[in-house]
């Protein structure tokens, strides 16, 4: 009944579409934009398990899909979409097309997969018909009505629908088995005639949802349609039931027929073409037969395929000169605008970068850091402070400096569990929370108190040096200002128990490093300091402020302007905050694998005043 009434689809007609797929739903929104639809065909996306909202272009707005993550969800917030197109794999189709022929509000199903079981796709069309519901497939392209509704990807790109003239009614009813060869014949028809009004692809499965001959029936009750053109294949009797209501006077319109396929008797097996359904299981399924009984039944049937064009142009021009046609007033469709990544690509456009970036590339076939391959950092046998060396400085440094910043990280990589930072950590991964928040919880106790001091006393060490500043006149103008002098002092390490990493580290240097003359003026400032109070040692970032601003000046590999921008923006605290990351990660997972309990700090351990 619902193929009897004629029209499928409307200028309002909308879909719902299964299986987030963007490019055949942003074609169907280009169409209607063509065609200058005031609503968008496609009204929800169905992505099972996923919900929420998916950006499109309409025209040149975007607008934003409600995507369900149901069929029955869909089909309750969308209650006037009554086509569903179904782009499901050929595993799933059958079960979803079911599911939403069984939904009141769908009355149209398109199954696009091609290889669903036949006796699933039987199922579909039993129930179907029983239910006056439409099936077009499987396998196949869809359909399209011209100036209203596409299904998906049918009739290829916009310039091919525009060059088709499917953004407008025409006065032509085209069924075909092939979706491919439809877009061939709308071309073909759009050149003979004055278009397409609607065409279908039934799709080339041996058991397809609706036949060939169910939508010329349909096209017979369209006013609108003026003659229709089929375009069978050889395989199967879909054809025959054609050939039997033409016989029976049922089809009032002229029809236009070719069955392809009439080269297969010069093969000398049986051959299976392209469709499942392409295979000529006898005479009476052969193209030459079909052909033969259509030009029988009375349907205009050229010798081949080449005359098909010939016989749809005089079949169009005698309805014109009867006056049963009047050929459609051409109209100029809207230009969709091009989206900018296919307009970038072919240089017809330019548009500006938001970003500026000068140390890695991963666009290439492996990534690169300050332009060394991936490959030569792992064969070169770099270290972390080569690769530390390339994205910080943006330059291979000598070994002798990388060696300096691996020991560094190593040396800062952690110190104890009562240090602010990993109290911070521990006290976090305690509360439960996860490894970043954790992390992140001690790293942002780094600061100027608190390993976050090595910049800083690179500027001071660096200004009183390069001033001719004795220790006690730098020591001293520090005091009058109220500033700590940075990298002096710590809480537990004394003039009597020094810093071993700060004793490593200037002993490193020392053996290495051609020039250490920063290094021995922060020397100089702690014997000053620790005759002063015996907690005034040079501590660990105070020795690698001062031995970094040896390395920059000593190395022979930056400029003055390069050393003094990195004093300047601040790269040295960024080893403490690398290497301590390290050990913050380590009480994270200690406290983890400890299943220590929520922290919480004695009553006693607080002094309670008002
Ligand atoms: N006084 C580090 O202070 C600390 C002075 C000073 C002049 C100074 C303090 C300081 C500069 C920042 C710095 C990095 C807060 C430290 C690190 C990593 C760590 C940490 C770990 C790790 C310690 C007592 C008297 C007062 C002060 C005077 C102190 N420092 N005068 N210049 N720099 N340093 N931070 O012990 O007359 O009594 O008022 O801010 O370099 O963070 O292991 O824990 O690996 O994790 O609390 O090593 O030195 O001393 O504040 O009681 O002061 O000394 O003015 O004099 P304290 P305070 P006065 S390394």
């Amino acid at each position: 009944e619902a193929m009897a009434t004629g029209q499928l689809f409307s200028r309002t007609t909308q879909a719902l579409f299964y299986n987030y797929k963007q490019l055949p739903i942003q074609r169907m929104l280009d169409f209607d934009f063509l065609c200058g639809r005031e609503t968008p065909s496609v009204a929800g996306i169905i992505n099972p398990g996923a919900e929420g909202f998916q950006k499109l272009f309409f025209g040149q707005e975007e607008i934003a899909i409600p995507v369900h993550s149901t069929i029955e969800a869909a089909c309750a917030a969308h209650p006037t979409a009554d086509v569903f197109i179904n782009f499901a794999s050929f595993r799933s189709a059958a079960a979803s097309s079911m599911s939403a022929l069984k939904q009141p509000t769908i009355r149209v199903v398109a199954i696009i997969a091609e290889g669903v079981p036949e006796s699933d796709t039987k199922q579909l069309i039993a129930y179907a018909r029983s239910n006056n519901k439409v099936v077009i497939g499987p396998a196949t392209v869809g359909g399209i009505q011209a100036g209203a509704f596409k299904i998906g990807d049918t009739a290829g790109t916009i310039d091919n629908i525009v060059q088709c003239k499917l953004y407008r009614p025409g006065s032509v009813g085209f069924v075909s088995k092939s979706g491919g060869m439809s877009n061939e014949m709308y071309n073909t028809i759009a050149r003979v005639t004055d278009g397409i009004y609607e065409g279908i692809a039934i799709g080339g499965d041996v058991f397809p949802g609706s036949t060939l001959s169910d939508h010329i029936l349909r096209f017979n009750n369209i006013p609108q349609i003026k003659m229709m053109v089929v375009l069978g294949e050889l395989g199967g009797r879909d054809e025959y039931s054609l050939v039997e209501a033409l016989k029976q006077g049922k089809v009032n319109k002229p029809v236009v027929a070719w069955v392809s396929g009439t080269c297969a008797r010069l093969f000398k097996s049986e051959v299976q073409f392209g469709h499942a359904g392409a295979k000529s299981g006898g005479e009476m399924e052969s193209a030459q037969a079909k052909n033969q009984a259509l030009k029988e039944a009375g349907a205009v049937v050229p010798t081949s395929y080449e005359a098909f064009e010939d016989a749809i142009k005089e079949t169009f021009e005698k309805l014109v000169e009867e006056g049963k046609i009047t050929p459609v007033k051409e109209v100029k469709p809207p230009q969709i605008p091009e989206d900018l990544n296919s307009a970038i690509k072919s240089g017809k456009v330019r548009a500006p970068t938001h970003i500026i970036s000068t140390i890695s590339d991963d666009r290439g076939e492996e990534p690169c850091y300050a332009g060394v391959p991936m490959s030569s950092i792992v064969e070169q046998g770099f270290g972390v402070g080569d690769v530390i060396s390339l994205l910080w400085f943006k330059r291979s440094l000598p070994r002798y400096c990388t060696k300096f910043i691996e020991i560094c990280i190593m040396l800062c990589a952690d110190h104890g569990p009562c240090v602010s930072g990993a109290h911070n950590t521990i006290v976090t991964a305690r509360a439960g929370k996860d490894l970043v928040s954790s992390l992140v919880s001690g790293l942002l106790t780094i600061g100027p108190r608190f390993g976050g001091a090595i910049d800083d006393a690179a500027r001071y060490f660096k200004d009183a040096y390069d001033r001719g500043l004795t220790p006690y006149e730098f020591v001293e103008s520090m005091k009058k200002k109220g500033i700590r002098v940075p990298g002096i002092g710590h809480r537990i390490k004394r003039g009597d128990n020094r810093d071993k990493r700060v004793e490593l580290l200037q002993l490193f240097a020392r053996t290495n490093f051609p020039s250490v003359k920063y290094m021995e003026y922060a020397v100089q400032v702690e014997t000053y300091t620790l005759s002063k109070a015996n907690n005034l040692v040079l501590n660990v970032d105070g020795a690698i402020g001062s031995l970094f601003l040896d390395l920059l000046a000593g190395s022979g590999m930056f400029t003055k302007q390069e050393i003094d921008e990195i004093i300047e923006i601040g790269y040295l605290n960024g080893l403490f905050v690398l290497a301590r990351s390290i050990g913050l990660i380590g009480h994270t997972f200690d406290q983890k694998r400890l299943k220590q309990p929520l922290y919480r700090h004695p009553w006693e351990d607080v002094l309670y005043t008002k």
